[in-house]
């Protein structure tokens, strides 16, 4: 624990990164309840931290939309450790969101990148991603360092509370440590990636599904071909996709696939013979050395293999680097998309 407070994942540059939490440990390990607001990629980042909080920690765990909570009467109060995650610290939203839970008497965290920000200002404590400022409007590495951050605290919260035993606790932080490695292999598909991109790239739809800690990364990878693309995008989980769905399949619809060897991955093989029945083009997201999946999808993009915990930090790599591309050849300004701002202040 003290490890992990003085920031183990970044002890070479020192820099504190759950810091923020001791004066809090207290009221956070004894909430009854955490609820996670944010807005966009932030909240993608806040529903992989409920599956992260729930499973290690066993702790009830809510995400709103920073933009919906302010405006209901949200049954909220003192036992409750708000987490407000924010790329830029600026949003409105989430800004508003946070004053909200203060005035109920909830502690609250904040998950920020750009330090000295208008939200760490206004959260009790928190924590910085340090993840570089964001050249582009979208966020994309300030998701990982989101998620890293979350991970951490989900494993702590866990560790104390006696939900994750020790040995699979130092398991776990191992693991963390060693996705910067893994995200740096992830990024050699790059050229792979760039060649699916030019067969898609006039797509005007594009589902993503995934189950589980990548149904979230669905969701992102939507956002980011919208975002940057213009194109429309849908992420879903894919046990939903015979709830409406897939009456969009088609051969004119790609399905992107997060279907990685983890718990859910016969369920998502499943889905995908579902998909290929359909004639849909299946471009997949698979974990290194799958053999059953490269045999139905049209294209596959290996990733290397991580606790299903951590998927999220990796999956998320290929569908950036997909939606970048696509975007590129589309001839759209993938730093400054039309119609978005950096921090959205109203
Ligand atoms: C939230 C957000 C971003 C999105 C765009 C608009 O920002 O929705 O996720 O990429 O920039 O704002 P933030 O609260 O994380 O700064």
């Amino acid at each position: 624990i003290e490890d992990c407070l003085r920031g183990r994942l970044d002890a070479k540059s020192g820099r504190l990164v759950l810091g923020g939490l001791r004066d809090y440990m207290n009221k956070f390990q004894n909430a009854e309840r955490i609820i996670i607001t944010a807005c966009g990629t932030s909240w993608h980042a806040g529903l992989v931290a409920e599956y992260l909080f729930e499973e290690f920690a066993r702790v009830p765990v809510e995400v709103e939309y920073a933009s919906e909570f302010r405006y209901r009467n949200p049954v909220i109060g003192e036992k409750d450790f708000v987490i407000a995650i924010s790329q830029s610290g600026e949003t409105a939203d989430t800004l508003a969101a946070i004053e909200l839970a203060k005035s109920k008497g909830a502690t609250i965290f904040g998950v920020c990148n750009v330090v000295g920000s208008s939200i760490p200002r206004a959260t009790h404590a928190g924590s910085y991603t340090h993840a570089g400022p964001e050249i582009g409007v979208a966020s994309t590495k300030a998701f990982t360092a989101q998620i890293s951050v979350l991970a951490m605290m989900a494993l702590m919260l866990g560790y104390q509370r006696g939900t994750l035993p020790q040995g699979k606790y130092v398991e776990l932080l191992n693991e963390l440590e060693s996705i910067p490695k893994k995200v740096q292999k992830a990024l050699t598909a790059n050229e792979a990636i760039k060649y699916i991109s030019g067969e898609y790239k006039d797509v005007s739809n594009a589902l993503y599904l995934g189950r589980g800690y990548n149904f979230p990364v669905a969701l992102e990878g939507a956002l980011k071909l919208k975002e940057i693309s213009y194109i429309h995008a849908e992420g879903y989980p894919a046990a939903e996709m015979k709830h409406g769905p897939i009456a969009l399949i088609d051969e004119e619809m790609p399905v992107i696939f997060i279907a990685t060897q983890d718990s859910s991955y016969d369920k998502v093989v499943s889905n995908i013979q579902e998909v290929k029945a359909r004639k849909g083009k299946i471009i997949a997201v698979v974990t290194e050395g799958d053999t059953t999946v490269r045999e139905m999808a049209d294209h596959v993009i290996e990733i290397p293999k991580t606790h299903e915990a951590f998927n999220p930090l990796v999956s998320v790599i290929p569908l950036q680097l997909l939606s970048y591309h696509i975007a590129v050849m589309r001839g759209c300004n993938v730093d400054q998309p039309r119609n978005l701002a950096k921090s959205v202040t109203v």
